[in-house]
């Protein structure tokens, strides 16, 4: 009911009467005022007039669930939101709620994260409120094999979504980073539970730097945030319903065909890597080559000296992004 008071007096821009929003609702005048106080609580600026009702001050940067809900326009995608305050990672948290049986399309966010993680045991730097700390749960119905795509289609929709929330065109560095000027504003983890030849569930995390001003000394020259870039504050609710649309408009696409045949064309032209010199750390040893992008399994073709070879995961640097120079 929150969210939607909150999206009445958004769109009115103008006092709504107690009266109507509560015939809009169908609920009381005490249910509507408690949902007013519970608005302010979460940062919201409600003005109250006798006889003429509520008002929004409009401008305020809310970083909440209802505010959240309140743009959201997906099908599906975080109409199961789990919004926390401090959790150790929220791709732990989708996993707990996964265990409890929640559904397909479950978006958890957090403020805070007291161990974010990034692959192999490597850790994510989350300071509070300051990006976009989230992690989606699907129950997809395909094959364990084929999840690896998903990484790839979550760094189009992150790349996508912030084109739309900011302008800024970032570029998707293979497999699971996405890149502003050269450094890294987003880092995206997958993970899974598997029975034998089906998926009980996946979670894909997506960690966006998004106003973060400063960085530890040990990622300072390889991070970057939205606000560093476009130089100015971005809301961070907004840019989790831009994900979450352009997830959903990406991941059916795939589920056409099940393979990323019609993003590949799409996917190639924001890769960073493409036709450039990489570095490839395989288990077998190190070599460099020149990419020539992705197959349709998501799979990154690399032309070394005598053939085309296909890198299926891992570390893979590009000579002039960060770490490789
Ligand atoms: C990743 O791993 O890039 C995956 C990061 C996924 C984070 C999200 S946040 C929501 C969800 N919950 C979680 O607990 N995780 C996910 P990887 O490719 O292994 O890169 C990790 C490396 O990136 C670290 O070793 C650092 O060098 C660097 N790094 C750490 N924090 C960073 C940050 N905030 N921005 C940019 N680089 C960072």
């Amino acid at each position: 009911m929150k969210a939607n008071i909150l999206k009445i007096l958004k769109d009115a821009k103008d006092y709504v009467s107690g009266q109507e929003l509560c015939e809009h609702l169908g609920v009381s005048r005490t249910a509507v005022w408690k949902a007013i106080q519970q608005l302010e609580k979460e940062g919201y600026e409600i003005e109250a007039k006798r006889n003429r009702g509520y008002r929004l001050t409009e401008g305020k940067n809310v970083f909440a669930a209802t505010e959240i809900k309140s743009i959201l326009q997906t099908e599906q995608v975080g109409h199961n939101l789990v919004f926390l305050d401090l959790v150790d990672s929220t791709n732990n948290e989708a996993r707990r709620q996964a265990e409890k049986g929640a559904g397909d399309g479950t978006l958890v966010v957090a403020l805070e994260q007291s161990s974010g993680k990034g692959r192999r045991g490597r850790s994510w730097v989350s300071a509070r409120g300051a990006g976009v700390w989230m992690s989606l749960l699907l129950r997809p119905d395909f094959m364990p094999e084929d999840a690896s795509m998903l990484t790839l289609i979550a760094a189009m929709a992150v790349r996508e979504g912030i084109r739309q929330v900011t302008g800024l065109e970032g570029q998707i560095k293979w497999p699971n980073d996405v890149v502003l000027n050269g450094k890294k504003v987003c880092g995206i983890l997958t993970e899974m539970s598997t029975e034998m030849e089906w998926i009980r569930y996946v979670v894909i995390g997506i960690g966006i730097n998004v106003n973060m001003r400063e960085f530890p000394e040990e990622i300072r020259e390889t991070a970057t945030s939205l606000a560093l870039c476009a130089d100015k504050t971005i809301r961070c609710a907004e840019l989790i319903a831009a994900v979450a649309g352009t997830w959903e408009y990406y991941y059916k696409k795939f589920l056409k065909t099940r393979d990323l045949s019609l993003l590949m064309e799409e996917y190639n032209q924001m890769l960073v890597n493409v036709d450039r010199e990489v570095k490839v750390l395989a288990p077998k040893g190190e070599y460099t080559g020149i990419s020539r992008g992705i197959n349709e399994r998501g799979e990154l073709l690399v032309e070394t000296n005598q053939e085309l070879r296909t890198v299926l995961s891992g570390e893979v640097s590009v000579r002039g992004i960060y770490g490789y120079v």
